[in-house]
């Protein structure tokens, strides 16, 4: 069939079934935007390209499909670089598609040109530059491809001007034929075996989580491992969800704001099972000393990882689509009695989890984040989601949110991108309208996106927003207490606007709450509001998150609350 470029590509997203397109136009791509004008093809108009890529990467993350953004040439597509970042640290499938200069104009310093593959290759999986209306299709196809599989991540299609307008025969390919990626990736079952053996084994395992478990839907079967093991739990900021958090002897999130229980199980367990995590330096504290009495085994798609931080005594290398499901299978077919088995050691760490659970201070006059959360907690279905953004409040959220769902839980990981989370959950809300989104957030992260505000009101889109107010840059703030003398250079923004002035001011009501006994009413207010709405929260500006494991320390040199302050 003949089409131009730029037919194309809205028919290609049409055949990849895509529900929802983020972004923002300009001059190199107004042939696409005519193009989906003509075919009315859902699209969010939001208030930066900023906010369209991490509404994607929100979307992504919710409904697991890849989320899509574009984004003109320049200046436009520029905007997306960190949300790419952020997508390629967490392993999120994105499609970027950019318009680039015309062919003729690329490589001479043109009218908003910027090399962006060159700028994306060290944050995309793969990226491309279409000079060529034929190669679109192919292209096209292979980056939904290539997002979508093996270990996901964020692709980029720059796309020349003059290709848009370009026209020719059009025919998407059935098939994707890539040297050297195939997007499956099976091991050997000998690994799975070796690991069964060493659990059968094991007085004092712990499983650690990761966020890959999530990205291939594997919670089912890890779950019954975990039911016919009950081994105790632990997990990484990325793996919140794939083990609900309800489970007894889930010790909670685990490294540099980990509990007691799991930095200390970490510390003294004889075997631990890591899935689908990177032992990201926010988990590990001081390397050498990670895991220090235990057989380590790593499940991983990617083969990168296995022994890049840790080293694994047994590495189980291939999707976990693959490996979850037989591991479940042979853990079954075991004939030991796992329960009786772990259960000292079971006992142990569930005596240290009620010794030391998470908590921040209790003050008459003021809310606590660990009362808020609590409130919050009782008022959430398991089917809501809860978003954050970057800082104290994020990992308060990941300490006291009651999660019970994988993907459920959406923040900014591997690259801890502060005005992250309202764009992300409005991505999420368009993703699952069904639910309830909630989005916590500080207020210096609040007002790095805060102009989606407006695309919220624009759209009708519903996210709850919970701003922790403490007038300070939190965690940075806290750092500058533990860590340098108290000197609280650029991080008190007790003169910000009114955050509920702003908001209101995009369409977007808030009310404040500052005093406990004002939290329950503010609270009933936002659940019940109709459309989107912000409760603004103050809470203590001198709170620090505990436990903390300094940064090079061992797991087990963790700060207690007490010990420091
Ligand atoms: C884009 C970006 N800039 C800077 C930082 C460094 N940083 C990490 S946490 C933080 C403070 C966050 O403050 P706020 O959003 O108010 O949250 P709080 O810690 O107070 O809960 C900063 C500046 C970051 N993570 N991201």
């Amino acid at each position: 069939m003949k089409m131009t470029g730029a037919q194309a590509i809205i028919e290609s997203l049409k055949r990849e079934q895509v529900q929802v397109v983020f972004g923002y136009p300009g001059g190199s791509v107004l042939t696409l935007y005519d193009e989906l004008y003509k075919a009315k093809f859902p699209h969010i108009l939001t208030g930066h390209e900023q906010g369209a890529v991490h509404a994607a990467d929100g979307y992504a993350r919710a409904t697991g499909k890849a989320g899509v953004c574009f984004a003109t040439s320049g200046p436009g597509v520029c905007n997306m670089v960190t949300g790419i970042a952020t997508a390629n640290m967490d392993s999120i499938p994105l499609v970027v598609i950019s318009g680039q200069v015309a062919t003729t104009l690329i490589g001479r310093d043109s009218f908003q040109e910027a090399d962006i593959s060159g700028i994306t290759t060290p944050i995309t999986k793969h990226n491309y530059l279409v000079k060529n209306v034929k190669d679109l299709p192919r292209v096209l196809r292979e980056a939904f491809y290539i997002a979508t599989t093996g270990r996901p991540g964020p692709v980029l299609v720059d796309v020349a001007k003059d290709v848009f307008d370009a026209e020719f025969d059009y025919e998407y390919p059935e098939t994707v034929e890539l040297r050297g990626y195939s997007g499956v990736y099976t091991g050997q079952a000998y690994d799975i075996d070796r690991t069964v053996a060493a659990l059968e084994q094991a007085k004092r395992p712990v499983l650690l989580t990761g966020g890959g478990i999530i990205l291939a839907d594997m919670a089912a079967p890890l779950w019954d491992v975990v039911q016919k093991t009950q081994v105790p739990v632990i997990t990484s900021l990325m793996g919140k969800g794939a083990v609900p958090d309800s489970y007894d002897a889930h010790l909670g999130m685990v490294g540099m704001h980990g509990s007691y229980a799991a930095n200390m199980a970490v510390t003294k367990c004889d075997l631990l099972i890591a899935v689908g995590t990177r032992f990201d330096d926010r988990i590990t504290g001081d390397v050498e000393n990670f895991a220090p009495n235990a057989q380590i085994v790593h499940f991983d798609i990617d083969k990168v990882e296995i022994n890049k931080i840790v080293h694994a005594d047994i590495s189980v290398n291939g999707d976990l689509r693959w490996s979850l499901p037989l591991f479940a299978e042979k853990v079954r077919q075991s004939d030991v009695d796992f329960a009786a088995q772990f259960a000292d050691w079971r006992k142990e760490v569930l005596a240290m989890n009620e010794a030391h659970p998470f908590a921040t201070r209790d003050l008459p006059d003021a809310v606590s984040p660990q009362k808020l959360f609590e409130a919050v907690n009782s008022r959430l279905g398991a089917d809501d989601f809860v978003v954050t953004d970057v800082g104290q409040h994020q990992m308060w959220a990941a300490q006291f949110c009651d999660i019970s769902k994988p993907r459920h839980f959406i923040t900014s990981g591997g690259l801890g991108t502060m005005g992250y989370g309202l764009p992300a959950a409005m991505g999420a809300k368009l993703g699952c309208s069904g639910s309830t989104v909630l989005l916590f957030t500080g207020d210096g992260s609040i007002m790095m996106n805060c102009q989606e505000f407006a695309t919220l009101h624009k759209y009708g889109v519903d996210v709850k927003v919970i701003v922790l107010h403490n007038s300070v840059l939190g965690m940075v703030n806290q750092w500058q207490r533990l860590f340098y003398g108290q000197h609280y250079s650029q991080s008190v923004i007790a003169d910000n606007p009114d955050i509920t002035a702003v908001s209101g001011a995009m369409g977007v009501p808030g009310r404040t709450v500052r005093k406990p006994e004002e939290l329950a009413q503010g609270l009933d207010w936002l659940f019940a509001a109709e459309g989107a709405a912000l409760l603004d929260v103050y809470i203590p500006a001198d709170e620090n998150v505990y436990p903390m494991v300094p940064g090079g320390k061992r797991l087990d040199e963790m700060v207690l609350r007490g010990e420091a302050q």
